[in-house]
């Protein structure tokens, strides 16, 4: 399966890779990272790893680049909301990993397939450093879901995920791609492709920020939540809308991303480290 190009995605389910950035912004994106959670830790005492585009204005364009809209445009077609984001950071040498699972089965969202993760490079992610690894076609099995298993019921704890999708079928690494990317690069997975990876043993953190679209017509089953219209129209009206941060860290992004935190793609400001 060819997964370089976006028009084989809905046989594929990945596609990678792509680029938003290269030379110096690329290479900048670590400090940017960096200079986001020390503000976020003045401003809310805290790093910050759920929907950071409603509080800065760089990570903001990120979502709206033309550059990641185009491609998730393939996938979803013309009309997009971001639902939810996320920095995914595997610390270095720690020895935490992501078990094999699918996006929406998680997310309370239907259907389950109108959901796509855009993967932006932040730190090198290579397979020394616990790149993401991905079952290209998995999706077209539809949801693998057998049984959920918690923290306290037996999961891992070195498991970066919440809780333990337990799958009705193996998956092994001969199975998946590596999907090794350089910073400024995204792959793109849907929302049913069965993805995971291992441990970090390089010495560095391995960072991705991690963007979750949408279409307007995909229900949230569990409560009321709010998304970000990023292209198109929203002709449903299921969802509030969120409002880009004016500024940086203002009182008002923070007011709104407060609010956002209840609702279910807030996920009570959980840090995904
Ligand atoms: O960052 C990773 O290695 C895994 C990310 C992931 O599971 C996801 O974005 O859904």
């Amino acid at each position: 399966m060819d997964v370089s190009r976006i028009e084989n995605f809905t046989e594929t389910g990945l596609a990678f890779p792509f680029i938003l950035y290269d030379g110096d912004e690329a290479a900048g994106l670590k400090d940017r990272y960096d200079a986001f959670q020390e503000q976020s830790r003045a401003s809310r005492g805290r790093e910050t790893f759920i929907k950071p585009h409603l509080l800065a204005r760089w990570v903001h364009d990120i979502a709206v680049d033309p550059r990641v809209l185009n491609v998730v445009e393939h996938a979803l077609g013309p009309d997009i909301m971001l639902w939810s984001s996320d920095f995914f950071v595997k610390a270095a040498g720690k020895g935490t990993y992501v078990t094999w699972h699918q996006d929406t089965p998680f997310w309370h969202l239907d259907p389950l397939d109108k959901t796509v993760s855009v993967w932006v490079c932040i730190t090198p992610s290579t397979v020394e450093s616990g790149c993401m690894k991905a079952v290209p076609g998995s999706q077209r099995d539809g949801d693998l879901t057998s049984e959920w298993r918690s923290k306290e019921g037996g999961a891992s704890q070195e498991d970066l995920l919440s809780r333990q999708q337990m799958l009705s079928r193996d998956f092994s690494d001969e199975d998946a791609l590596d999907v090794e990317l350089s910073p400024g690069q995204f792959s793109i997975h849907q929302g049913l492709t069965v993805h995971g990876g291992q441990p970090n043993p390089a010495d560095f953190d391995r960072i991705g920020f991690v963007l979750r679209y949408i279409t307007p017509d995909t229900r949230q089953l569990k409560a009321e939540d709010s998304a970000l219209l990023v292209r198109g129209e929203d002709r449903f009206g299921l969802y509030l809308h969120e409002t880009p941060p004016d500024e940086d860290f203002s009182p008002a992004a923070i007011q709104q991303i407060d609010e956002v935190y209840a609702r279910p793609s807030g996920f009570n400001d959980m840090v995904v480290k």
